[in-house]
């Protein structure tokens, strides 16, 4: 992509609603804009954000032997009647009437719509396990929409729902959607932390969330500083073994590491030595709950069992905040210059940088770097503006890209151009004709 050509709505000044940095950040290096108060327009720059994550996400998702599909973002209220929700959710639910009088509302999340999915088809134990997900816009009225993306009202969500025909089995689906969860958080570059939780509006008696620590969290978590030295990365688990799944969760998910909600601080203190207690903010970037039969049973999803007999499904629903993440990510990855980019998100991998778009020859090497590395698939960002190097850095460093190649007069006369790490800040001189080559191995 030329700079020229894309649309990049940088802002100078450190917009005054933002407080938090990556909120500030995100409005800065033009990735959103706000519609109106938590509902936000993505742009060409955040977009691809949202969308590397969302194919990490799915990736993992379907290695986990989780099957996608789409549900519609406008539901039906006679659903959530029938579940018992519909008066529950209270004030939160965005309700709305269309021109036949008919009730309907804009999901905020999908147990309803997906069970009565499950029961229209599904009639036999011999379909199961099954685990649909889907990726998909929901929308919730929240008091205090705050953050930017952090806490929308309107905010993408990968949601995923199991069904089996035992609880134990659907223990197992949780351990597995957890396991995958936490393949998943690595791929973002993120140690998000397994926590136990508190089951709130969606149920049921069993749930983690995964948190990552930050200042700017809207949690508070109670848990063992020990369990940050933990390496969360896991090499290709078998995610049919189901012994192999509950000892990464039972070793992984220290009952100790609480969110705020179910902290009981005597046990927090019984089960640590002081000097590993820790206390801190974190970002809440995904949830999963067991609830057992609580919306198959009266949404009537049964299916016949190994005897004959109709027994209800058991279930659970597993989250991961998509576009929450995208700010989560940055709160863990920046300096005071902008957005440094783990190379598995960054929107563009590589940005190229003309320090003078008048010399011939800069910008004859610029553009065989640029073409080279577009045929290669490597997507690199070209600086061909006319503007000074050193407000081109600027934008680079603001954006985040990985890598920096700066092309210039004075290093062509000594057959290099210079690569510079965002993470860092360190520069190299290359040779100019390895710089594709050395490109295509770092990243
Ligand atoms: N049905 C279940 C699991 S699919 C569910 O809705 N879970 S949840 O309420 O915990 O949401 C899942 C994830 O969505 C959260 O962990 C959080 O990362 C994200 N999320 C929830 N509310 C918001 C919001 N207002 N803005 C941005 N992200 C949110």
């Amino acid at each position: 992509m030329r700079l020229t050509r894309y649309f990049l709505p940088v802002l100078r000044e450190v917009p005054a609603e933002a407080q938090i940095t990556s909120h500030k950040l995100m409005l800065r290096a033009g990735m959103i804009k706000q519609a109106v108060s938590g509902i936000y327009s993505w742009m060409p720059l955040g977009l691809k954000v949202l969308q590397n994550i969302e194919g990490i996400v799915i990736e993992e998702q379907e290695r986990a032997g989780h099957l996608p599909l789409l549900m519609p973002t406008i539901q039906p209220a006679s659903l959530w009647q029938k579940s018992g929700r519909y008066d529950d959710y209270g004030e939160e639910m965005l309700r709305i009437r269309d021109r036949h009088n008919r009730d309907l509302l804009y999901g905020p999340t999908n147990e309803e719509l997906i069970t009565e999915i499950f029961s229209s088809h599904v009639k036999s134990y011999r379909d199961l396990p099954l685990t649909l997900f889907h990726i998909q816009w929901k929308f919730r009225d929240e008091m205090r929409p705050r953050f930017g993306v952090m806490r929308g009202r309107e905010f993408l969500m990968k949601d995923g729902y199991n069904f089996d025909i035992t609880m134990d089995d659907a223990i197992h689906s949780y351990n597995r959607h957890l396991v995958s969860y936490l393949k998943t958080y690595e791929r973002l570059g993120l140690k998000a932390i397994p926590m136990r939780a508190d089951t709130g509006p969606i149920g049921g008696n069993y749930s983690h969330e995964f948190l990552v620590l930050a200042d700017t969290g809207e949690s508070e978590v109670f848990f063992d500083k020990r369990i940050l030295d933990f390496n969360f990365g896991i090499a290709n688990v078998n995610f049919d073994d189901i012994g192999e799944c509950q000892k990464i969760v039972d070793e992984w998910t220290a009952p100790y590491a609480r969110t705020d909600e179910t902290h009981d601080p005597e046990a927090f203190d019984r089960v640590v030595p002081k000097e590993f207690q820790g206390v801190s903010r974190a970002i809440e970037v995904g949830q999963i709950f067991y609830f057992g039969t609580k919306y198959s049973k009266p949404m009537g999803a049964h299916v016949t069992d190994s005897e004959g007999k109709q027994v209800p499904v058991h279930m659970g629903s597993h989250g991961i905040g998509v576009s929450r993440l995208v700010g989560a990510i940055i709160e863990a990855f920046h300096d005071d210059k902008g957005i440094k980019w783990p190379i598995s998100v960054a929107p563009f991998k590589v940005g190229i940088v003309n320090t003078v778009m008048g010399d011939q020859e800069t910008c004859e090497v610029c553009e065989k770097i640029y073409s080279e590395l577009t045929t290669t698939n490597f997507s690199p960002l070209y600086d061909d503006r006319e503007e000074r190097a050193g407000s081109k850095f600027t934008t680079m460093e603001l954006i985040g890209i990985p890598w920096r190649i700066t092309v210039g007069p004075r290093g062509l006369k000594k057959g290099i151009v210079e690569l510079t790490d965002r993470h860092s800040g360190e520069s190299r001189e290359i040779p100019t004709d390895n710089i594709v080559s050395l490109i295509k191995e770092l990243t």
